[in-house]
């Protein structure tokens, strides 16, 4: 399908992504590139560089027809914002930016609620503004974690929300106020309620991320064991690469509505470290409960999995397990790639990674890998 402008014909449709420099949006940046699109992403400014995960569709500024383009900005700079839409005038905007950890957000609450909730607001002012709230579609990346203290299994659009940390609120109200400008000025607005979902370009504080990565190292030999929180959570995970195809397919649709993307299968932690043991041949046995809990290498004996207090949230969203059936029905979506795909290629890249840093240790030079 060509995506041409509807109001400027033979150019390529213009797309504004915010958290271009995260998980999603570089995968939905390659995503749109693909298709013909003009990506416009916003960046935040930072004392190193932070566009590792989009470095590969840089395009040099002199280059003839680019169709990649970066803008520093900021979610809590609403004149920033402004100014960035007004210059780009985009077909398409995907809120995608957020402070997107749960945990972190019990400890920045206030400036959490800033950029996830009033940020999402400034986007929609901006369009408003600006007079585009009729031809700007707009995307929201809302999160299984607004069901919270699940009300019902599986979750569907229609199941009652119970924010359960700082990050979950501020969402709620991002959900809402989306909802509320698609009804009182007819924007073309929609909420994608996305459960988890993974990719190698994971964040490496997530708790799969943290999983494949430690996996890897202990593996080679480069580190003992790992610490984690709540093994007994229950994920619905899904791989980044299938849900932005579906962020896209909500702002092709005639009318503007929300969806739940999800897999409709769950997992534990637990699960999720057993799988990846498996990816690299390894096999871990748990025993013992709560903060007591461990899990051992057969092979050695060796502890590999502890449990450290330190990683659980002071209210916990125990299980979600999403029913994507509206996305499927009117979409004409499904997920491509399965549990086992998602654990064996994150757990591919991390030992690349590993492989790298071993490499480095035995040649003398000292590394300090970060560790969570
Ligand atoms: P990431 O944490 O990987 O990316 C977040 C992005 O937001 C980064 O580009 C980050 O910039 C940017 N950002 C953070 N704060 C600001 C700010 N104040 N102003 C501008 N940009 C900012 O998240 P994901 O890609 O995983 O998720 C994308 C969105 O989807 C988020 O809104 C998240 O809450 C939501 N979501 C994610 C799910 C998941 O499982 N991945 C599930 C459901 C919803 P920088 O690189 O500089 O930090
Ligand atoms: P989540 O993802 O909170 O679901 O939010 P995360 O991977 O952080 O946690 C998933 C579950 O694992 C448990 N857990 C741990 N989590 C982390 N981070 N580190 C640990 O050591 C650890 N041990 C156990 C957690 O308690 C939790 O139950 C993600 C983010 O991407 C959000 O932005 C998004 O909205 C939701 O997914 C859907």
């Amino acid at each position: 399908m060509q995506n041409y402008d509807r109001a400027r014909p033979g150019a390529p449709k213009k797309a504004l992504i915010t958290g271009i420099t995260g998980q999603d949006g570089a995968y939905l940046a390659e995503f749109l590139l693909a298709k013909g699109y003009e990506v416009h992403g916003i960046k935040r400014r930072a004392s190193l560089f932070n566009t590792d995960r989009v470095d590969h569709l840089y395009q040099d500024p002199h280059e003839q027809g680019r169709r990649f383009f970066l803008h520093y900005g900021d979610l809590t700079d609403a004149s920033n914002l402004i100014r960035i839409i007004q210059q780009v005038r985009p077909d398409e905007v995907y809120n995608l930016a957020a402070q997107s950890h749960v945990q972190v957000s019990f400890e920045t609450p206030e400036y959490t609620a800033n950029v996830d909730g009033l940020g999402t607001l400034r986007m929609l002012e901006a369009i408003r503004i600006l007079g585009l709230e009729k031809t700007t579609r707009f995307y929201q990346a809302s999160t299984s974690e607004l069901y919270g203290l699940v009300q019902e299994v599986p979750q569907t659009e229609k199941t009652p929300f119970y924010p359960r940390s700082p990050y979950a609120c501020a969402k709620l109200y991002a959900y809402w106020i989306t909802v509320n400008y698609r009804e009182a000025y007819g924007m073309y607005a929609c909420n994608g309620i996305l459960f988890n979902h993974e990719s190698p370009l994971r964040g490496e504080t997530f708790v799969t991320r943290k999983i494949t990565r430690a996996m890897a190292r202990i593996y080679l030999g480069l580190q003992d064991c790992m610490f984690l929180g709540n093994l007994n959570a229950l994920r619905d995970w899904g791989h980044a690469k299938d849900y932005v195809e579906m962020q896209w397919l909500m702002l092709q649709q005639d009318a503007p509505d929300d969806y739940v993307i999800a897999t409709g299968e769950q997992h534990s932690v637990r699960d999720f470290v057993q799988a990846a043991a498996r990816e690299l041949g390894m096999t871990i046995e748990f025993s013992g409960e709560g903060i007591e809990e461990k899990g051992v290498n057969p092979a050695n004996g060796k502890t590999v999995v502890a449990v450290d207090p330190r990683y659980f949230r002071p209210t916990e969203v125990e299980t979600l397990l999403g029913d994507p059936s509206k996305g499927k029905e009117k979409l004409g979506w499904k997920p491509r790639i399965t549990f086992r795909e998602l654990v064996a290629e994150m757990v591919r890249a991390d030992l690349e990674e590993a492989k790298k840093e071993e490499l480095c240790v035995r040649a003398g030079f000292c590394v300090n890998t970060p560790q969570e």
